[in-house]
């Protein structure tokens, strides 16, 4: 247990910090009187030499971060070879997501792909139809950016109302990565687009053979073929050898394994009816190319799984915002369920289609708190409540669920997914 007697923050203090939004608060008496045992007295890593440079040749996390770790949700599907787990977001802070805790999502499980064997063709309506190797494409300039992934399907559950217990499990299929690669655009005018080519095919090398279909307009603007991931080569979970990026557009389309481009005149899925990420509406009818993830946020500290540990005083609120369409220039936070908002302290770095970090400090006061984000774009959109989103979208969607979540913290700093009107 964390010892809090010797926290005093004065009420003026309080005060202060809410007047400079997001600025600096009174931490005065967060540090606890010289004495500590776990200061004064030896422990036992001071009291023996340690492992050496050879026991680690590939460095893991402490022992004690073990709870830092993907998580599932087994009754959500059926399998879980074709099935997601869940980025831990509420042990995260930066923005970018370490490789081994970027969320799943297989249709087919994991290809045990061998690099030395993938090859990636491009075919269809093109001048010259070509296959590379991975060390073909080694020889093509390349670019480094970091972008999102978010699966259409994070938050899909939340339509109906609150359900799961964490911003792991409901806002956890989204990773923010460091990519690596070659620029689409560069294969494709190697390969010679057609005028008649105006759509684009990824196909995965993975037991599913999943495919999309990509507008080339996409596909020329920022689309990457990619191989490293925050550095090092992407993990199988995430395509290894090769993937597709696709800034901003929905993970559906990140075609993972790639091993083929089909250049054609018009999206496979029309012909073959093979769209699963529609958007089912109350009139049901289906919004069908919603490719773009709309700016969104959450509160990843305090959430359910990470409550807060102390009585009240000086309390750290953070979390992270992205938009499909561009930068965070501001997110609001609420701790009482609206009343009133603070603009937050976006701090690293903003870029374009990535995720963004935010705090907002202030002096807890003992009682129950209401928590809301509430990302802006640098389009100008505001993220909506689940209740605007309802009143257009209906209850039938799974889709694409970019609300406002609220979490309820009791006096005892535990908090619940919750909604308020
Ligand atoms: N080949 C292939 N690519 C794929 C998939 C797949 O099952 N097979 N799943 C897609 C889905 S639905 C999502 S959300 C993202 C997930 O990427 P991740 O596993 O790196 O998080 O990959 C996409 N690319
Ligand atoms: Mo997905």
């Amino acid at each position: 247990m964390v010892d809090t007697s010797g926290i005093k923050t004065s009420r003026r203090g309080f005060i202060r910090a809410g007047l400079a939004a997001g600025g600096a608060i009174a931490t005065a008496g967060v540090a606890r009187a010289a004495g500590d045992p776990a200061i004064t007295e030896l422990q036992p890593w001071m009291q023996q030499l340690g492992e050496g440079v050879d026991a680690a040749p590939y460095g893991m996390p402490s022992p004690f971060e073990a709870n830092v770790k993907r998580r599932t949700v087994p009754w959500l599907t059926a399998d879980p070879i074709s099935s997601i787990n869940f980025t831990p977001l509420h042990e995260m802070d930066g923005i970018i997501t370490p490789n081994g805790l970027c969320f799943e999502r297989h249709h087919g499980g994991v290809a045990a792909v061998d690099p030395a064997k993938h090859r990636l063709m491009i075919n269809g309506l093109v001048d010259r139809e070509l296959v590379f190797t991975m060390e073909d494409l080694m020889r093509f300039p390349r670019e480094n950016h970091v972008y999102f992934l978010e699966c259409a399907a994070n938050s899909g559950m939340e339509w109906r109302g609150a359900q799961l217990n964490g911003c792991q499990f409901t806002h956890g299929m989204i990773h923010n990565v460091m990519y690596t690669g070659v620029p689409l655009r560069l294969l494709l005018e190697e390969a010679g687009v057609k005028p008649a080519g105006t759509w684009l095919l990824a196909e995965g090398a993975d037991a599913s053979g999943m495919t999309r279909s990509i507008p080339m307009e996409k596909a020329l603007d920022d689309c990457l073929v990619a191989f490293k991931m925050n550095g090092e080569a992407l993990r199988p979970e995430q395509g290894y050898p090769l993937r597709l990026v696709v800034p901003g557009w929905e993970g559906n389309m990140w075609i993972k394994w790639l091993r083929r481009f089909e250049v054609g005149d018009q999206p496979w899925e029309q012909r073959e009816e093979t769209s699963k990420y529609t958007d089912l509406m109350p009139d049901g009818r289906a919004r069908k190319f919603t490719w773009a993830m709309d700016a969104k946020s959450v509160i990843t500290n305090p959430s359910p799984q990470a409550p807060i540990t102390h009585t009240k005083g000086p309390t750290v609120l953070t979390g992270v915002a992205w938009s499909g369409h561009g930068t965070i220039p501001r997110v609001d936070v609420t701790i009482d369920g609206g009343k009133n908002w603070h603009e937050a302290r976006i701090s690293g770095p903003s870029l374009d289609k990535s995720m963004h970090r935010f705090y907002f400090e202030f002096d807890w006061d003992g009682s129950a708190l209401l928590l809301q984000s509430r990302a802006h774009d640098s389009t100008g959109y505001v993220q909506p409540t689940k209740n605007e989103l309802r009143k257009i979208r209906g209850l039938n969607s799974i889709y694409h669920n970019n609300g406002i979540q609220t979490w309820y913290v009791n006096e005892k700093g535990e908090a619940e997914n919750v909604e308020i009107s």
